[in-house]
């Protein structure tokens, strides 16, 4: 059965799911509520039938692996765009400069973690149509708070769309998660540092007193 409870929880502005989210390049979420959510949930037996999808974080992950080499399962890209539609919790309005970045991270500041220490599984960075990051086991890779990638930018002329990608497969029911932010980068030399205030925090107007109420959320098991 799937590791999964459903809880009625009385929803509160500070109310998250803490997995994490995009802090550099600085993504723009639409709600704060849902930023650091998955997206989406698969259900891996339908994926691949009969199989065991549902032992220990590193089992499923090292089975999932099995599965990329040979052959048997696409670009994390490729699957996960099967079932999310663009960038549906991110506002893409407001480019992002990323002159001065060298680095991705993706943080969980509710944990102190970068990535959830038991949400073993692929992920992938891509900058317009080139994948410039992926691993296998990003949770189990990379372990620093936040979780921090180099990047190389540069790739980069003009504006382009940065795409993180991320499957968490300790539960059958895997969750995709997908970050999205455009950024710019100025033709310049480098030498010049560009005059410009550090990125602003995203605006979250504080619009209207929250209003308490009762919603069925999805809560994943992290044991
Ligand atoms: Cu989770």
């Amino acid at each position: 059965m799937f590791k999964l409870i459903y809880f009625y929880i009385i929803l509160s502005i500070s109310e998250v799911q803490s997995h994490g989210f995009m802090n550099e390049p600085r993504a723009v979420y639409k709600d704060p509520a849902t930023k650091t959510t998955y997206i989406s949930l698969v259900d891996s037996n339908t994926i691949f039938p009969g199989e065991k999808w549902n032992d220990s974080p590193e089992r499923n992950t090292n089975l999932l692996i099995t599965k990329i080499n040979s052959g048997r399962f696409p670009e994390l890209k490729t699957f996960i765009s099967r079932f999310v539609k663009g960038c549906p919790i991110n506002d893409l309005s407001k480019p992002i400069n990323v002159d001065n970045l060298k680095t991705f991270q993706w943080q969980n500041d509710e944990e102190k973690k970068g990535f959830v220490v038991s949400h073993e599984g692929p992920c992938e960075i891509w900058i317009d149509n080139t994948k410039i990051f992926s691993d296998n086991n990003c949770a189990k890779k990379i372990t620093s708070y936040p979780a921090i990638i180099n990047v190389d930018y540069s790739i980069c002329k003009g504006t382009c769309l940065f795409e993180f990608y991320w499957m968490a497969v300790h539960v059958p029911l895997w969750e995709l998660y997908k970050g999205c932010a455009i950024i710019t980068r100025t033709q310049k030399a480098p030498s010049q540092a560009p005059s410009q205030a550090p990125s602003q925090a995203p605006s979250q107007a504080p619009s209207q007193a929250p209003t308490v109420k009762t919603s069925l959320r999805l809560v994943c098991n992290e044991a």
